[in-house]
């Protein structure tokens, strides 16, 4: 092998001169470095056929990073918009993600089960959408938080999750999302103590132990005249994003979108207005009026947030560091 690469090089050297262009070309093409061997421990780990692939991002660290850039509590909406941005941009770079939801400082991003994606290489799919979305988060902050200045690099964590049947996806959709209402009723019965109670955190956490959903929407309710129910769907939850085709002005041409949904995915009814998710079938046709959807995303359109000017002063520094 060292023969071998000497010789390559000597003979690189004769046929192009020791400055050619074709000189690392012919090299490398004529004998391999003696280093070469290592490429052999590298792990090449699939993920399994015929299982969704669920891709996780979960904020490193965010209790403190909401604390530092002055995040409203419990929800900022400014940094869940951002998030879904984030996430719409992995979608469209991503074209075989067919779903993804999101809440707080988390986002799953679900292919479909027979996505073809890098070889369906583990670490290289779950490493992109790592970074595909960490670096979009960074690109949109100034269009969600205006003039608060982004203090620190943010970043995320990420895993994969295969799941071979489509009740286990649902299930784990499920999951998520029965999370985000328990967390959202907790904190918002929690911040209201503090904030319009006027308990001290160690009192409101006191006032809230052990304590059953239906007693913390009372609590709201009866001391507060807060309807739960009537929380924005944003906090209760979370974001849905989906994939459909949108008529649009002003020749009513077919555009691909893609659609952040504030709705229940736990019942029947959400998969039964988007059977080609599980089905796998092609985009469809978005049916639902144009004010039922919050807002849309595409990297064509600019969104609604594009436009609003920022209000929030500069002059914001860390609490800890
Ligand atoms: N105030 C505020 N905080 C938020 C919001 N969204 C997320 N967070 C914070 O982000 C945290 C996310 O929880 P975790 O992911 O469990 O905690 P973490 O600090 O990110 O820890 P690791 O994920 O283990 O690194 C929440 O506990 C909040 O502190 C928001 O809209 N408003
Ligand atoms: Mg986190």
């Amino acid at each position: 092998m060292k023969v071998l690469s000497l010789f390559a090089g000597t003979l690189s050297k004769v046929v192009h001169g020791a400055n050619s262009p074709l000189r690392n070309f012919s090299s490398s093409v004529m004998a391999k470095s003696k280093f070469e061997y290592v490429k052999g421990f590298e792990e090449d780990r699939k993920c399994l056929p015929n299982c969704w692939i669920v891709v996780r991002i979960d904020g490193r660290s965010f209790t403190r990073f909401s604390d530092v850039h002055k995040f409203e509590k419990p929800n900022d909406r400014r940094a869940l918009e951002l998030m879904t941005r984030a996430a719409s941009y992995v979608m469209e770079e991503l074209k075989e993600i067919s779903l993804a939801f999101g809440t707080s400082d988390e986002y799953s991003f679900i292919f479909r089960k027979d996505a073809q994606l890098y070889n369906r290489r583990r670490d290289k799919i779950m490493s992109t959408v790592n970074s595909l979305f960490s670096s979009a988060f960074v690109f949109h902050w100034t269009s969600f938080f205006g003039f608060v200045k982004l203090l620190y690099p943010p970043a995320f964590d990420a895993r994969v999750v295969l799941y071979p049947t489509d009740a286990n996806l649902r299930d784990y959709l499920s999951w998520r999302q029965a999370d985000v209402h328990i967390n959202n009723l907790y904190n918002t019965a929690f911040w209201t103590l503090v904030k319009k109670g006027n308990l001290t955190p160690q009192q409101a956490q006191e006032r809230l132990k052990n304590t059953l959903a239906s007693h913390k929407n009372e609590i709201l309710f009866k001391e507060f005249d807060i309807n739960y129910n009537n929380e924005p769907p944003l906090f209760r939850k979370g974001t849905t994003l989906v994939r459909k085709l949108v008529q649009t002005p002003p020749d009513n041409k077919l555009k691909q979108f893609i659609i952040p949904l504030n709705v229940d995915i736990i019942g029947e009814e959400f998969w039964k207005e988007n059977p080609e998710i599980i089905g796998m079938k092609s985009i469809q046709i978005y049916s639902k009026k144009g004010d039922e959807v919050g807002y849309m995303v595409s990297s064509k359109l600019p969104t609604t947030h594009e436009n609003i000017e920022p209000t929030v002063p500069q002059n914001q520094e860390p609490s800890s560091a």
